[in-house]
């Protein structure tokens, strides 16, 4: 059986690198901006989370939202590339996040592990998939301006009797370091009650002093809202939560407020989108007209020197592929490798001077000057930057195959120039001396250029009117995936072993 080189496992070693590189290079750090849920035991606050993302959470890392007491200690959302829920312990906004355990279930407030961790300390951290966790230009308050996270928290309820964090000052938790808004979560059914009268009247007083990105901001969502009172208990709750905003001395222009009114479980597919989207809208306006946030491989990739796009190097590629196949077509035409040559042109010269006719006449044949010139065509080497992400794809792949390719068409060129100096006055037909040293490697070399390889060069100059950076790369990763794994298949097929 002949071998021939695992491309697939090099290729997928290729990609693995390309990936850990990636990933250091977007290692994102912790804004200080947060967002707070909150509100009275069981309004809704943990319910609402779990609507805006239950697409990227795992159900085992969630809080089942329960009638029951749930929420013990803060929860902050925030992204990450998988799904994953730690215990880390976290005293301020602005303090850094030591993580004490990795959970693979959320942790019931009655387990025994939970009780080791004490609110006013430790947090849980649910970081998700999710790009709108990513503040591109960083969180406004550190000078730099470096990619970071933004943090939504789900805060334990009021009046959940037993909770220190719960009963203490309410103003502790209320509100974060530095806000990018508050989201303040009622039932319908207490939004006229005495006691959240009271809690509100506590949470605006802590709203105002509270420092924010730009002006105090309230997403005031109030659940349990059946569909046809939306619209009477939107105004009711904007007029409530405004009166009291100036009972405190406040002015109304001086607070920017949005009101959702909703029933969780009562929506449908579109009204869960546009309650997804108003939300998101609603809490991330301060930001302004930032870009949307992007994935942070997709932003990543769109910050590449303009140096590192590979596809004008596989263009330049493709061409010079072609001129070296042109050559090689050139090096015989109609089964003569010197046209038109013969012994009886020759005669009288010595073996020297026929050598160098020969030469001349194959040179022109070929339209290039030397065969220095045909052997640089021969040896495509085209480089990437060893600090590229794909540099080792590059090499291991890329360059390698080109390599493999051209290698006949290299051995070609050495066979032309041997069998050229042993012509000598005595070579009786000069054509079958060129056919028998010549013509088993002109076929290897030719029958290179048709390979899996060369489609792939060809396919991918569709990809150079591809606007997005990031598909055209990860269009082509697959692509040589796919060529490696066609190529080995077919390289033992053809011995009639399938892989
Ligand atoms: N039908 C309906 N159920 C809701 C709605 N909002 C919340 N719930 C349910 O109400 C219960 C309490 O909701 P949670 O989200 O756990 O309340 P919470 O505010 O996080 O409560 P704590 O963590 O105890 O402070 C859960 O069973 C939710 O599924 C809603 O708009 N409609
Ligand atoms: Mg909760």
């Amino acid at each position: 059986m002949s071998k021939t080189t695992n491309y697939t496992a090099i290729t997928v070693a290729a990609l693995q690198s390309f990936a850990k590189k990636m990933e250091k290079e977007t290692q994102l750090k912790d804004g200080c901006l947060t967002a707070r849920i909150v509100g009275e035991f069981s309004a809704g606050k943990t319910r609402l989370l779990k609507e805006l993302l239950n697409e990227v959470i795992p159900a085992d890392l969630f809080p089942v939202s329960s009638i029951e007491r749930q929420t013990k200690l803060q929860l902050e959302m925030t992204y990450g590339e998988q799904a994953e829920l730690t215990v880390i312990e976290r005293e301020a906004d602005y303090s850094e996040a030591k993580v004490v355990k990795k959970l693979s279930k959320f942790p019931h407030r009655e387990d025994k592990d939970c009780q080791d961790y004490q609110p006013e300390k430790h947090r849980l951290r649910l970081s998700v998939p999710e790009p709108r966790f990513i503040l591109p230009e960083g969180d406004g308050y550190s000078e730099e301006k470096v990619p970071m996270r933004l943090f939504l928290i789900d805060t334990p309820g009021w009046n959940s009797g037993e909770d220190d964090i719960a009963e203490s000052d309410a103003s502790d938790i209320m509100a974060g370091h530095h806000n990018l808004g508050l989201v303040y979560v009622t039932d319908a059914s207490r939004l006229d009650g005495k006691t959240n009268q009271q809690r509100l009247t506590d949470f605006l007083e802590v709203l105002q002093e509270a420092d924010f990105l730009s002006e105090a901001h309230l997403v005031f969502v109030v659940t349990h809202c059946p569909p046809q009172e939306q619209v009477k208990l939107r105004k009711r709750a904007e007029s409530h939560v405004l009166a009291l905003w100036k009972e405190l001395g406040n002015e109304e222009d001086e607070l920017t407020l949005h009101v959702l009114c909703v029933d969780f479980g009562q929506m449908n597919k579109e009204q869960h989108q546009q309650f997804k989207q108003d939300f998101w809208q609603y809490l991330l306006a301060p930001l302004g007209a930032q870009k949307t946030p992007l994935n942070p491989w997709v932003s990543q990739i769109h910050h590449w020197p303009k140096e590192w796009d590979i596809r004008p190097k596989l263009s330049d590629i493709q061409t010079r592929l072609h001129k070296a196949k042109q050559f090689l077509e050139r090096a015989c035409i109609e089964q003569e490798f010197v046209k038109g040559m013969n012994m009886y042109r020759l005669l009288g010269l010595n073996a020297a001077e026929i050598q160098k006719r020969i030469k001349d006449v194959w040179l022109r044949q070929i339209g290039e000057q030397s065969f220095e010139s045909i052997s640089v065509a021969f040896k495509l080497h085209i480089s990437l930057p060893s600090e590229h992400p794909l540099a080792d794809w590059w090499n291991s792949y890329l360059q390698a195959k080109l390599n493999e390719l051209l290698k006949p068409s290299q051995d070609f060129l050495i066979s032309f120039e041997k069998s050229l100096v042993a012509v000598n006055p005595q070579t009786e037909d000069l054509q079958k001396h060129f056919t028998a040293h010549l013509a088993l490697p002109y076929k290897q070399a030719l029958a290179n250029f048709d390979s899996s390889f060369t489609r792939l060069i060809d396919t991918a100059q569709l990809l150079v009117n591809e606007t997005a950076p990031e598909k055209a790369v990860a269009t082509l990763l697959t692509l040589s995936l796919l060529e490696s794994r066609y190529t080995e298949h077919y390289h033992y097929a053809q011995q009639g072993i399938f892989v």
